[in-house]
């Protein structure tokens, strides 16, 4: 469903953006590197009628997409901030048209665009899952596991996570690190709800490999190609039985569309920071609830800010597989938000209160903060 109901507008007086270095409980492992620190933009919309917050996915280098934080940080202060603050009164739905003549940076887009949405929300008291349009009070939640130093350690961790209620397990693999990974999980867990994600580490001249994965029974493996492969991905989604999801593909309802049509796949994941918000990932759920297709919310280490606003997303219907919305204490010790999510009989509730239904933790931003800056209209 559309948003029904849209947003009433501001009057923003400007806002303050933030890199913040948080540690991670445990280094997080992809085909594409490791992190021991989660670097993050958070920026907070400055509004007559009070404060919103918006979380800035990017990391630190450019591994997962082109963008990152320097890219976000720069493209933000230089363009993307002046030209909201150009408008007197801004509603929430009206943000990404004023930043589309700039091309790209769907990252700080998303954040600026959830700053506003927040502070509109929250102004007239009404919670960001009822805008939305959700449809349930919690969310099954999976957690996604980095890769470990062998598959023996692989299953310990698997197990913690099981152990703690988790929905559904997704695994990172790589060449080198797929088959064996993926058969010590499934002989040790056995029919557990099991995924696996590449990071578009492989090419298509490794189909052989990936069809090899087809006697796990994985709910899906998401995003084996590049990002622009999407006639790979459709030659690929052809010889194999498991369903493909595409995650860095999405870049927007056109990219699903596309991705769509093309049959490279069956399954989305939607992550608002990399469509360019929360508004875009409604469409895009919307367009795959008209076709059919099952979508569920990836995740980026989101801190309390954008994990409330994800729980919120894959509260709607057609997120009908669990995502990646796990507890903050999956990653952090101690979030930015002062009630973190947590797991709950394997779900994360979505927050009820106004706007994002969080609130910062004033101490622990400051804790966290790297760099600082405040634009005034
Ligand atoms: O937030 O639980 C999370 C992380 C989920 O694996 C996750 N995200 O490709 O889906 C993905 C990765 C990208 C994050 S690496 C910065
Ligand atoms: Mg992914």
């Amino acid at each position: 469903m559309p948003i029904v109901r849209p947003a009433a507008s501001v009057a923003l007086d400007g806002f303050e953006l933030r890199v913040l270095r948080i540690p991670l409980v445990s280094p997080f492992t992809t085909s594409f590197g490791t992190e021991h620190v989660r670097e993050v933009i958070v920026m907070r919309a400055l509004t007559a009628d009070g404060e919103g917050w918006g979380e800035c996915v990017t990391g630190a280098a450019p591994l997962y997409s082109s963008e990152y934080t320097q890219s976000s940080w720069d493209v933000a202060l230089r363009y993307l901030v002046p030209a909201l603050l150009d408008r007197r009164r801004l509603a929430p739905e009206d943000v990404a048209g004023v930043l589309a003549p700039f091309i790209g940076h769907r990252m700080p887009k998303a954040g600026l665009e959830l700053a506003v949405l927040d502070a509109a929300l929250r102004a007239e008291s009404r919670p960001l899952g009822e805008y939305l349009g959700a449809v349930r009070d919690r969310v099954p939640s999976g957690v996604s596991v980095g890769l470990q130093v062998d598959p023996r350690a692989l299953v310990e961790t698997v197990r913690g996570y099981l152990d703690e209620g988790y929905a559904r397990i997704k695994i990172k693999i790589k060449p080198g690190r797929d088959v064996g990974d993926t058969a010590a999980v499934r002989d040790a867990f056995g029919a557990i709800p099991l995924q696996v994600d590449a990071n578009s580490a492989y090419r298509l001249a490794d189909a052989a490999t990936l069809e090899e994965l087809d006697r796990f029974d994985l709910l899906l493996i998401e995003q084996p190609l590049q990002e622009d492969d999407l006639v790979d991905h459709a030659a690929l989604a052809a010889r194999l039985r498991t369903p493909i999801c595409l995650d860095e593909s999405i870049v927007s309802v056109k990219a699903a569309a596309d991705a769509l049509a093309l049959r490279a796949a069956s399954i989305l994941n939607i992550k608002a920071g990399r469509v360019g918000g929360y508004l875009e990932a409604v469409r895009i759920h919307d367009l795959a609830q008209d076709a059919g297709v099952p979508v569920w919310c990836g995740g980026m280490l989101e801190t309390g800010i954008g994990r409330a606003a994800n729980a919120a997303l894959a509260a709607l219907p057609g997120f009908t597989l669990p995502g990646d919305v796990s507890a903050s204490a999956r990653f952090y010790s101690r979030d930015i938000v002062t009630e973190p999510a947590v797991l709950e009989d394997g779900h994360v509730r979505v927050p009820t209160g106004p706007g994002l239904g969080v609130e910062v933790d004033p101490l622990a931003l400051d804790e966290f903060t790297v760099a600082r800056e405040i634009l005034r209209r």
